[in-house]
Parts: structure tokens; sequence; C-alpha cells
């Protein structure tokens, strides 16, 4: 079953558990829209795929500059390589995969990219079809549960693909969680010395004493944003921030009137003291999160790992035409905050939607009289403030949900895994 021609490289398992399915091979193909997301969860999925089930595995991928970013072993110039026993294929035009016409036995589409016209109907030719599955976007909407795992035949082949949708609930897919990951946070939390070295690393100083709240922010622009750190500035109490070099960093330099914020910058102000950070390889983005008391995230994969923190966190949604967005917000905020009481839950929503810019929601949850009253007027709506004393007086109780949040989306299982067991049943 293994792709005959592959590098000697990928046939090596001395790192993988061998395991039943250790002959599967995998075709992922990933067309980069925009931003990290897309290679971030292609790049995740994958190497859990070797190092966890045992497979062998190509990835696809059209953009290996932002590949490069949270992988920097990635060499831009090479057409194939091999990176943690995945083979990386840059797949530098629709037809690319074709030439080769070593087609898996699983066959992942991500994001709905399109397959090369010659690998699909090259696919419809193999003595034993390959499973087909598009990965979804991830969305907490209840109707993903329908959705998942749902088939749709070829119009022309002889080939049935299926949906393969991430979800937070139930009959989902789930999101992805390597085996090790609930072990490596703990170990960080009780290392002081790791904790410490962490932020050496990160800041060049050492760890901020108990009385400081620590704050990271990977976040796309965002108007907001001025008007939440005039708030930290004026906390009572020390806030640390800490930015990853990114879309936010211009707010940063013009807030703190210098010329960028970029990895290394620090600048204080008032009682909020902001240091930016490198843009890290794709693993070292946990213990960001680790190392912080409240994760500001973004889109997909981030908004994931927040999650598995176990702490506060405030999603940043990827924004869509005509809002189409703020549905997908309510529904992670429904499972999210479920259990909490009104207060906090009530808070937790206003802030998260006046993040997202949602006036409305901050307007009709009373929280925010500017906006309620330009409404009213019918002026143009002023972009909504988050209001942080509102939001942090819950920080205690928003800890306590995210602890046994982590726990209740456990049991939708780990998406790597569930998708292994689907493929395995279909290739019986
Ligand atoms: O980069 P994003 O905004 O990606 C988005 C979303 O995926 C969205 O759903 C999609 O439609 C859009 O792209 C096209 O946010 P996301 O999903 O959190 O991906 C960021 C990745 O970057 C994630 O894998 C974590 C990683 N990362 C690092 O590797 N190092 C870092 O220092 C940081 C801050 C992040």
């Amino acid at each position: 079953m293994p792709h005959s021609k592959r590098p000697a490289a990928t046939r090596k398992r001395d790192a993988a558990q061998p395991t039943a399915d250790s002959r599967i091979a995998c075709d992922i193909f990933c067309a980069v829209i925009d931003n990290f997301g897309d290679i971030g969860v292609c790049w995740r999925l994958a190497r859990q795929l070797v190092h966890e089930h045992g497979w062998e595995v190509r990835l696809f991928v059209d953009d290996l500059h932002a590949f490069q970013r949270l992988c920097p072993a990635i060499d831009l110039e090479r057409a194939t390589q091999s990176v943690e026993d995945v083979v990386v294929e840059h797949w530098h035009e629709p037809e690319h995969a074709g030439e080769t016409l070593q087609i898996a036995d699983v066959v992942i589409e991500a994001f709905a990219c399109e397959l090369p016209s010659a690998y699909l109907a090259a696919m419809a030719q193999r003595e034993r079809t390959p499973v087909w599955l598009n990965l979804e976007y991830l969305s907490a909407e209840d109707w993903v549960a329908d959705f998942h795992l749902r088939p749709s035949p070829h119009p022309r082949y002889p080939l049935l693909k299926h949906f393969f949708f991430p979800g937070l609930g139930p009959g989902t897919g789930g999101v992805l969680k390597e085996r090790e990951l609930d072990a490596a946070r703990a170990a960080f939390e009780r290392s002081a010395d790791a904790r410490a070295a962490w932020w050496q690393s990160a800041t060049g100083g050492p760890p901020p004493g108990p009385d400081a709240t620590v704050i990271s922010l990977f976040a796309y622009e965002n108007p907001a944003v001025d008007a939440l750190l005039e708030q930290w500035q004026d906390s009572p109490t020390p806030i640390v921030l800490l930015v990853p070099q990114g879309r936010i960093s211009g707010a940063l330099a013009r807030y703190f009137g210098v010329q960028s914020f970029d990895a290394h910058a620090c600048a204080e102000r008032g009682s909020l003291r902001a240091h930016g950070l490198a843009f890290t390889e794709q693993r070292g983005y946990d213990a960001l999160l680790w190392a912080s008391d409240l994760n500001f995230v973004r889109g997909e994969d981030s908004f994931v790992r927040a999650q598995w923190a176990a702490r506060p966190f405030v999603w940043q949604i990827y924004p869509q035409a005509d809002d189409a967005h703020l549905p997908k917000l309510d529904a992670a905020l429904e499972h999210y905050a479920r259990t909490l009481a009104e207060a906090p839950r009530n808070a937790l929503a206003r802030f998260w939607h006046a993040w997202n810019g949602n006036g409305d929601h901050a307007a009709t949850a009373g929280s925010n009289s500017a906006a309620s009253l330009s409404h009213e007027t019918s002026a143009p709506m002023p972009p909504p403030v988050p209001d942080w004393r509102d939001f942090a007086q819950h920080l205690p109780a928003f800890k306590t949900r995210a602890q046994a949040w982590a726990g209740e989306l456990a049991q939708a299982g780990d998406l790597g895994g569930n998708l292994a067991e689907f493929a395995k049943t279909q290739l019986k």
C-alpha cells in the first residue's frame, strides 16, 4: 500500500510508534488562502498521522513561504523534501501532483481545495479506490454533526468523497490534539526552571511577579485594540502583554510611539508592559499560551490550542462577508460558556463580540451606551469598546470554566484519531 517511490527517509519508522495501520499512505492537499491556519492545521494533522498512527504522509502545499514561518526547516527551493518524516511537495500548479500519479490510500483535500484533475482521474483508475475526504473548516454550529461524514458521489468518476467536519461537540470530527499535549503542558506548569527559561528566551528577562496578569495577543488588525491598551495602562494591577510579531504589531508601535513592535521590542506605559515576540516554530506557540493567564487568539488553529491550554481566552474569528462569522462566534460561545453563571457568561459574550467589532451585541447586552445611543439616532455606530473591567472581574470564573471545558472538548475525540479510524473502516 505505501507510495512506491518514496524517499528512503519516509520509510524509516524509528520515531513512529508502529501500529496496525502503519502501511497506510496518505496524501494531503493544502492550498494556502490566507494567513497560517490552512497550513497550520494540515501540518499538525500530517505529523500526527505519521507519528501517532504510523501512516506515510505526503503534504502538497502551494505556499512554502507561509509554511516556513511555522516550520523553519522548510527549504523554499526544494520541490520535494522530507521534514519530520512527512514528505513535503511544493504544489506549484494545479496539475503538478498528477505528474507522479502515485495515488495514496487516503486522499485528503483540505478546506475544499480542488484536487489536480490528472490526480483525480488517476484516483478513479486505481485498482483499490482511495478513501477521499474533504477536511472542512472548524465550526461549532449544530448542523455540523448532521453533515459530518456525509458521502458525496463524484458526478463523473466512480468516486465517493466524504465531508469531514471538525467541531466542538459529540458527533463531529473533533479538533486536533496530540497524544502528549496534556503531559507537555503539565510538565511546563510544574517546572519553574522551564518557565524561567521560556521567559528568558522570549523576553530576555525573568517571569513577572504573581500580581501581574500575563496576556498573549495574537490577533488581526483590530480597531478595538487602542481602547484596550488604554484600559490596561490604567489597570490597578500590572499587565504584561506578549505580542507575537504579526498583523497587530503596527497598532502596538503606534500606541507606544515607536517605529515598529517586532521581536525584542519592549515598552511600558502606566501599568502596562508590552513585549514583542518572535513568531515561533509551531510547537513553540503552545508555551506562549501556557505562560499566559489570558490568551487572545484568532482564526482556527490558535483558537483550538487556546482551548487545550485550559486558560481563559478571547477569540477573534476570521471575518467573513455579511457577518457570516457571527453565528459561528455565538455557537462557540454556546459550547464554551454553557455552564458559566449568567453574569460571567454575559460579560464573556459582550467582550468577545466587542473584540470582533460587533456593536449590536454590546448594545443589546446593555454594556455599551455609546452604541445604543447612536443606534437610536441612526448615526454611524462607533467601534464597540471591549470593557476590560467588566471582563476581568470574572477571570477566576473563566479560569475554572476553561479547565472544565478542556475536559468536555476531549470527549469529542482527537480529530487525527477520528479521521484515521474512519479511513480504516472505509479501507476494509
Ligand atoms: O493565521 P490564522 O489567522 O489562520 C486563519 C484561520 O485558519 C482561518 O480559519 C482561515 O480561514 C484563514 O486563516 C485563511 O490563525 P490560526 O488558524 O490560528 O493559525 C495560526 C497558526 O500559526 C497556528 O498553527 C499557530 C501558528 N503560530 C506559530 O506557529 N507561531 C507563532 O508564533 C504564532 C503566534 C502562531
